[in-house]
Order: structure tokens, then C-alpha cells, then sequence
């Protein structure tokens, strides 16, 4: 199967969502080829069924979008170390997709946006620059400013309810790590991976994520991160 990834101009994978499925492939030790787009090749993945990415095509040809689609398509497939032991982990797991893509993603997003832009090819940065000050209303430089007070308040409110849980359990998910952890993990992978900015204080949060990054050191990218 071949998984449609987003791709800067060197090659490096940036995406918190195909970060989460990347993880979810580690967890569940199966394997998927990597095919890296850039914004402007996303369109055609699949001839243009998959209109976002990941974008997952099985060997049969069935199309999966949408990260959590995949994730319990991955499930389906392979029951073996699941991503989602219940219906009820399944439910909790939409709570927290909820609030990582609204909340953590996206201040995470607010803080390297400039570093996002810098990251593409000419093509890609003018329409990353066109779409999200469309989406914003707002100059991605003005999104960027004030990022280093911002800092401070995301590791002390936006991650309080992460600190918390990591409190009583290694892993989001209990004593093994599950798609809670994924969905975490790639909201937060992508400011280390593009920017030198620290998103991430000393304490519980940074530990864990550094346990995220020991479980995918072979993964392309992650031996290069810097906490
Ligand atoms: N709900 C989707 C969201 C995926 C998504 O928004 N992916 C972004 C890349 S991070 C995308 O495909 N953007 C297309 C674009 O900006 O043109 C998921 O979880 O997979």
C-alpha cells in the first residue's frame, strides 16, 4: 500500500496528520510506501480522489482520506497491537482529534508559520502564502509575531490537560501507547522539524514526546530532532 505524504522542497514530512499515521504504521509495525506531494501535487493523488493528505491506496485500489479514517481502517486490517482497544478509546480519541486540531495543532501552527512558508519550493510558498492569509484574513508574518510570549501560555494552558494525563500514565494511551498518542505526537512534531523555535518547556509533555521520538528513531527526520 502507498501512503501520499506532505513533503517540503527537501524532502522533509511535515504534516501533523501524516505525522499521526506514520506513528499508527510504527505502533502497529506494518508497513506502507511513502509517496511525498508537495501543496500543489495534492490534488492529483489518486487521480483526484484523495483531496487531502495522508492519502492511504491499498493494493486493491480503495482510497482512504482522512487521518483517522486510515487509522481505523489500519485496525480493520490488522487487529493485532490496536490503535484503539474499545469503542469507548475509539470515542475518547475523537475528543482528543477535537481539541489537537483545534487547539494544539494550530497554535503550534500560529508559532512557525513563517517557517512552514520558508520550507517550500517558490511555487508552493506563493500558494501557501495566497490560501492561509485568504483562511486567516490575517499577513503570515502578523500570525507568526509574538510567538515567543505565546510560548509560555501553550505550555502552561494549551498543554495543561497533556501534562495532566501524562501525570498518571507513561503513554496517552494507559501503559502502551495508542492513537491518542499519535494524534499528539504529529500535532506537536512539526514545529521541531521545521523551525528552531522551542515549542516545548522541561517537564512531563517534553519527556513524553521524547519517548514518541525514541519509539520512531528510524523514522526519516526524527533522529534530527532537537528538544
Ligand atoms: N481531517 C484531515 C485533515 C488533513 C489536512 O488538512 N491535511 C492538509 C495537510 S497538513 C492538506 O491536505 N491540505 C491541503 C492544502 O492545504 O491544500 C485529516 O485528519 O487527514
Amino acid at each position: 500500500m502507498k501512503l501520499y505524504e506532505l513533503a517540503a522542497a527537501d524532502g522533509r514530512r511535515f504534516s501533523p496528520y501524516c505525522w499521526r499515521i506514520r506513528m499508527a504504521l510504527a505502533l502497529k509495525a506494518m508497513s506502507a510506501t511513502p509517496v511525498p506531494v508537495e501543496f500543489l501535487q495534492i490534488p492529483q493523488i489518486c487521480g483526484g480522489t484523495g483531496k487531502s493528505v495522508p492519502t492511504l491506496e491499498l493494493d486493491d485500489g480503495e482510497v482512504i482520506v482522512d487521518s483517522f479514517a486510515i487509522a481505523l481502517r489500519l485496525d480493520e486490517m490488522n487487529p493485532v497491537r490496536p490503535l484503539f482497544t474499545s469503542s469507548a478509546a475509539r470515542s475518547h480519541c475523537r475528543v482528543i482529534e477535537g481539541w489537537a486540531n483545534t487547539a494544539v495543532a494550530a497554535e503550534v501552527r500560529n508559532m512557525i508559520i513563517m517557517d512552514i512558508w520558508k520550507a517550500q519550493s517558490p511555487e508552493n510558498q506563493a500558494y501557501f502564502r495566497a490560501s492561509r492569509e485568504k483562511r486567516f484574513g490575517r499577513r503570515l508574518e502578523d500570525i507568526q509575531a509574538g510567538r515567543e510570549g505565546r510560548g509560555a501560555t501553550f505550555n502552561t494552558v494549551t498543554l495543561a490537560p497533556l501534562a495532566h494525563a501524562l501525570g498518571h500514565a507513561h503513554w496517552l494511551g494507559g501503559n502502551e501507547p495508542d492513537y491518542a498518542d499519535c494524534l499528539m505526537f504529529g500535532s506537536l512534531v512539526w514545529g521541531p522539524i521545521l523551525s528552531d523555535f522551542p515549542i516545548l518547556n522541561d517537564g512531563p509533555v517534553k519527556d513524553w514526546f521524547a519517548r514518541c521520538c525514541g519509539l520512531l528513531k528510524d523514522e526519516p527526520g526524527v533522529a534530527a530532532i532537537r528538544l
